[in-house]
C-alpha cells in the first residue's frame, strides 16, 4: 500500500502548511486513504488572488519564449512521469491505470501544444476606412483567471485551462476538485519545478466555498468552470454581476445514432467506448443510443454480450476494463437512475445488479437499459455513470429529432455508412461536437471543445479557440 500523501495549497510559489481535516479514499478500495487534504476557504483564496495579482505584470510582460519554455519543460517532466502520476490519478479518481496514464500523457501534450501557441499569438493589420490611417489589433493578457476544475479529468482539464491562461500571459488561481486534489497538486508542483515564477499559478484545495470565493473576488478577471449545470449557472450569474468574463463546460446527454446501414462491429465498439469507458464519467459520454429498427435487435444482442464480458474491478488491476465510480454518491446516482428507468418501463438488458467485489469500492455494474422512450428521465437527465439507454426509431429523421430533443448539446454521434446521413447529421445536430463513426467522448486537444444549449456557455476551450477567452483584443489606430 502506498504512503498517504499530505497535500497543501500552493500560494505565491510555495506550499502552504494547513490542517488536513479531510481524507481522500481510493474508490477501488475504500480501506485505503490516498491523501489527507486541507480545507481552504476565503482566506486562502484572498492570499492566492493577491499573489496572482502581484505576479501578473511581470508574467504578462515576459517574452513568450519564457512562457513557452516553462510549459514545454513541464510537459516533458509530466510525460516522463506519466506512469507514476497516472497511477496516482487512478488511485484517486478510479479510472483504470491505462486511462490514468493516457490522461496524464494527454495533459503533457496539452502543455506542449500551448508552449507552441504562446509563440503564435498574433493580431491583424487592416486598412482604415479613413485615408492615411492604419488599424491594428493585438491580443493582450487579461489578468487573473480563476479555474474551477472537475474530478473526472483531474489532470487533463486543469492542464487545458491553465496552459492557455499561462501561455498568453495571465496568472491563475485554481480550485482543485474535491475528490482529486492530489493529481491537481502534482501538476502544479511540476509547473513550478519547470521554472514557473512564484504567484503565477496558485492552487487552493477545499470545497464549494473556495469556488464561490473565486467567483465573487473583485480581482479575478475571468472564470473558467467545468462541472455540473446547476453550479455552472450560479458561477455565470456571479461573474456577470461584476462583469468578469466566464466560460462554462457542463453536462451532456449525448446521443449516439445507429442507422440500419451501420457496420455492426463498429457501432458496438463505438457505443462501448462512448458509454462505458472511464466508467461513463465523461461529460462527453454517450448515454442515449438511438437505434434504427432494422439493426436494433442485432445491435442490442452484440452490445449486451460485449458489455457482459467487460471486467469491472480495481483500477490498478491490469485485467480491469471499468474502474469504480469516483464516490459513493456517484455510485448511488447510477443505481438510482437504473431504478428510475425500470420504474418508467425500461428493461435492463445487461447489468443493473449491486456488485460485491474482492475489494470494498464504489463499483457500478455497467448497465444497458432497453425499451425506453425519449421523455423518460433516463433519457433527459445526466447520470454520469456507466449507464446507457436504448431508444428504438424507424428512420433517420426521427432519430435526429430525438437526438436534438434534450436541453444539452455537447457532443453527438452517428454510426452509418451513408455519406448523405453523415453529412446531414453534422450540419443539423444541435451539439458543439459531431462525430461520425466515432465515440462521442475522447476528443483531440488542439481543436475547439464545447457545446450548445445548457452544455456550455461562453467561448470555446482548447486549441486555437482558447485565445478568445484567455486574451483581450486591443485595437490601435495610427496616422502618419
Ligand atoms: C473527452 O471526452 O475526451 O468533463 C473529454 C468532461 C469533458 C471532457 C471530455 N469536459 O468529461
Amino acid at each position: 500500500m502506498a504512503d498517504i500523501l499530505a497535500l497543501s495549497h500552493w500560494i505565491d510559489g510555495r506550499k502552504v502548511e494547513a490542517e488536513r481535516p479531510a481524507e481522500g479514499l481510493n474508490p477501488s478500495d475504500t480501506r485505503e486513504i490516498v491523501a489527507r487534504t486541507p480545507d481552504g476557504g476565503v482566506a486562502e483564496v484572498e492570499a492566492a488572488v493577491d499573489a496572482a495579482r502581484r505576479a501578473f505584470p511581470a508574467w504578462a510582460e515576459a517574452s513568450p519564449e519564457v512562457r513557452s519554455d516553462v510549459l514545454d519543460r513541464a510537459g516533458t517532466f509530466l510525460m516522463e512521469r506519466r506512469e507514476t502520476i497516472g497511477r496516482l490519478l487512478s488511485r484517486e479518481e478510479g479510472k483504470t491505470l491505462a486511462e490514468g496514464i493516457g490522461e496524464t500523457a494527454r495533459a503533457a501534450r496539452i502543455l506542449k501544444y500551448f508552449a507552441g501557441e504562446a509563440l503564435r499569438l498574433h493580431g491583424q493589420t487592416l486598412a482604415s476606412v479613413r485615408q492615411g490611417v492604419e488599424v491594428q489589433t493585438w491580443r493582450q493578457p487579461v489578468g487573473v483567471f480563476g479555474l474551477i476544475t472537475p474530478w473526472n479529468f483531474p489532470i487533463a482539464i486543469p492542464a487545458w485551462k491553465a496552459a492557455p491562461a499561462l501561455a498568453f500571459g495571465n496568472t491563475v488561481v485554481m480550485k482543485a476538485a474535491g475528490p482529486t486534489p492530489a493529481t491537481a497538486e502534482a501538476l502544479v508542483a511540476i509547473l513550478h519545478e519547470a521554472g514557473l515564477p512564484k504567484g503565477v499559478l496558485n492552487l487552493v484545495i477545499g470545497r464549494g466555498g473556495v469556488g464561490q470565493a473565486i467567483v465573487d473576488h473583485a480581482e479575478v478577471d475571468g472564470i473558467s468552470f467545468t462541472g455540473s449545470q446547476g453550479v455552472g449557472a450560479g458561477v455565470a450569474m456571479g461573474a456577470a454581476k461584476r462583469q468578469a468574463r466566464v466560460q462554462l463546460e457542463m453536462g451532456g446527454k449525448n446521443p449516439l445514432i445507429v442507422l440500419d446501414d451501420a457496420d455492426l462491429e463498429r457501432a458496438v465498439a463505438v457505443a462501448l467506448d462512448g458509454c462505458f469507458y472511464a466508467t461513463g464519467q465523461r461529460c462527453t459520454a454517450s448515454s442515449r443510443l438511438i437505434v434504427q429498427d432494422g439493426i436494433h435487435d442485432r445491435f442490442v444482442a452484440v452490445l449486451t454480450e460485449r458489455l457482459a464480458a467487460l471486467k469491472v474491478g480495481h483500477a490498478l488491476d491490469p485485467a480491469t476494463n471499468i474502474g469504480p465510480a469516483v464516490s459513493e454518491a456517484q455510485m448511488e446516482t447510477s443505481y438510482r437512475y437504473i431504478d428510475i428507468a425500470t420504474g418508467e418501463g425500461g428493461r435492463v438488458a445487461q447489468g443493473g445488479r449491486r456488485l460485491t467485489l474482492e475489494t470494498p469500492g464504489w463499483y457500478v455494474d455497467p448497465t444497458l437499459i432497453v425499451d425506453t422512450v425519449p421523455d423518460m428521465r433516463i433519457n433527459t437527465e445526466e447520470v454520469f455513470g456507466p449507464v446507457a439507454s436504448v431508444i428504438r426509431v424507424s428512420d433517420y429523421e426521427q432519430a435526429l429529432e430525438i437526438a436534438n430533443g434534450v436541453e444539452f448539446g455537447l457532443s453527438a454521434g452517428i454510426v452509418t455508412t451513408s455519406l448523405k446521413h453523415a453529412r446531414d447529421f453534422q450540419r443539423r445536430a444541435r451539439a458543439g461536437m459531431v462525430m461520425v463513426n466515432l465515440p462521442t467522448a475522447g476528443v483531440d486537444y488542439h481543436v475547439p471543445f464545447g457545446g450548445t444549449k445548457k452544455s456550455s456557455y461562453g467561448p470555446r476551450e482548447q486549441g486555437f479557440a482558447a485565445a478568445d477567452f484567455f486574451t483581450q483584443t486591443k485595437t490601435g489606430y495610427s496616422f502618419s
